[in-house]
């Protein structure tokens, strides 16, 4: 195994991205449950995530999600990011709330709502140049209930015509990132609901278009893994939307529901060094905090991605190539199971301590007053929720 002495530093250099979204009230499909302290804007949600990377060392970056995070000035915006330590990552477009998107919306087939859900998009791209934000990222939620619904193919002709008309608005030096869904909203088919699918789109796009890989959105027992390793080998895994899911979309913390499989996905990505920032992966999380405290969920969050990357890390390369090249099956599957098996927390907090950092970041969080000062500050107004 690889001593921890020795991947130390790359680890140092991890980048997790925060979603605004994490930070305001959410809930199960029946209810929201409010929180007290709550963000009540998009300037508020910032400064929570930046409590994230004060402590953790982590997460430098905020997605956002437009209209949700829709501010007057974005440029101030990005400001009061940067005092706080942070800067402004993806641009998640949304396709899903407005009552012309009922039967699709890149993909419908009146081409009035077609070109509305393109120009919601420039409008992103151009909160992109306000804040410097790189990415933009799409999650198309369009698809069929029914059969016959609506042609499949069709819809597929649409939406390449869409994509290409975004693609083309879009700067040199920005990165077009696709999401892909196997279900939901829509239950017969939807019309990106997997990775060939959106590597198809992006193929035909251009070199800057990019597969966002949500862990929580496969089938049941789908090899995650093998797709992060196909999106890499064709330079095509953009970013990740981590979470965990147990049944469907449940956008729990990341690593909750399988540690194990987070290690596996961190193995193929540090295999090919794609953990580190010229990899250009985003490793972003997309998860909602309903019932447990939402800061602290968030640090637990990208605790455990470090974890399951250190563990991956310790993992010798050469060591496994050599067992693999034997063909000694129980000694290869060994190499990573004793990695897996390794217990890194301690390490972490050394590493952390040696930083400047916190050893127990949540503890720290929980000793610093934050959440009783927000509990106290954010009252008035009305709280930031999941669509509002
Ligand atoms: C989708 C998808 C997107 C997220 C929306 C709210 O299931 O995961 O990434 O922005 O939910
Ligand atoms: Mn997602």
């Amino acid at each position: 195994m690889t001593s921890f002495a020795d991947i130390a530093d790359r680890l140092a250099e991890q980048e997790i991205e925060l979603p605004s979204w994490a930070f305001g009230n959410s809930g199960t499909r029946f209810r929201v449950f409010p929180q007290a302290g709550v963000p009540r804007d998009p300037f508020e949600k910032i400064a929570d995530a930046a409590q994230v990377h004060a402590l953790t060392g982590l997460a430098p970056r905020v997605s956002l999600h437009i209209p949700w995070d829709k501010v007057d000035d974005f440029a101030a915006l990005a400001a009061h990011a940067k005092e706080l330590g942070v800067s402004i990552g993806a641009i998640n477009s949304n396709l899903f709330q407005e009552e012309d998107y009922k039967l699709g919306s890149l993909t419908h087939a009146d081409s009035r709502v077609r070109a509305k859900a393109v120009a919601h998009h420039l409008e992103c791209i151009e909160v992109m140049r306000l804040t410097g934000s790189r990415d933009l990222k799409i999650w198309l939620p369009d698809g069929l209930n029914y059969a016959g619904q609506d042609s499949l193919r069709g819809r597929q002709e649409r939406l390449a015509d869409s994509l290409q008309q975004i693609y083309a608005a879009m700067d040199d030096d920005q990165r077009l990132l696709l999401e892909y869904k196997f279900f939901e909203p829509y239950f017969y088919s939807m019309d990106i609901p997997d990775w060939g699918t959106s590597l198809l789109h992006c193929l035909a796009l251009g070199e800057r278009a990019t597969v966002v890989l949500d862990t929580g959105h496969h089938a049941p027992n789908t090899n995650i893994e093998f797709i992060v390793m196909m999106l890499l080998r064709q330079g095509r895994l953009g970013a990740f939307d981590f979470n965990s899911r147990f049944y469907a979309d449940d956008d729990l913390m990341v690593g909750a529901a399988d540690p194990f499989q987070l290690f596996r996905i961190m193995h193929e990505i540090v295999s090919q060094d794609a953990h580190l920032p010229a990899s250009r992966v985003n490793f972003m999380l997309d998860q909602c905090h309903n019932i447990e405290p939402k800061i602290q969920g968030q640090i637990r969050s990208v605790l455990n991605v470090l974890e399951a990357t250190a563990k991956a890390l310790l993992i010798d390369k050469d060591e496994l190539r050599a067992a693999q090249q034997a063909g000694d099956v129980l000694g290869a599957n060994g190499i990573l199971m004793d990695a897996y098996a390794t217990d890194v927390r301690e390490l972490l907090a050394d590493l952390r301590e040696e930083r400047g950092l916190p050893r127990d970041p949540i503890a720290a969080y929980k000793a610093s007053g934050y959440q009783e000062q927000i509990a106290a500050d954010r009252v008035g107004g009305q709280q930031a929720g999941w669509g509002a």
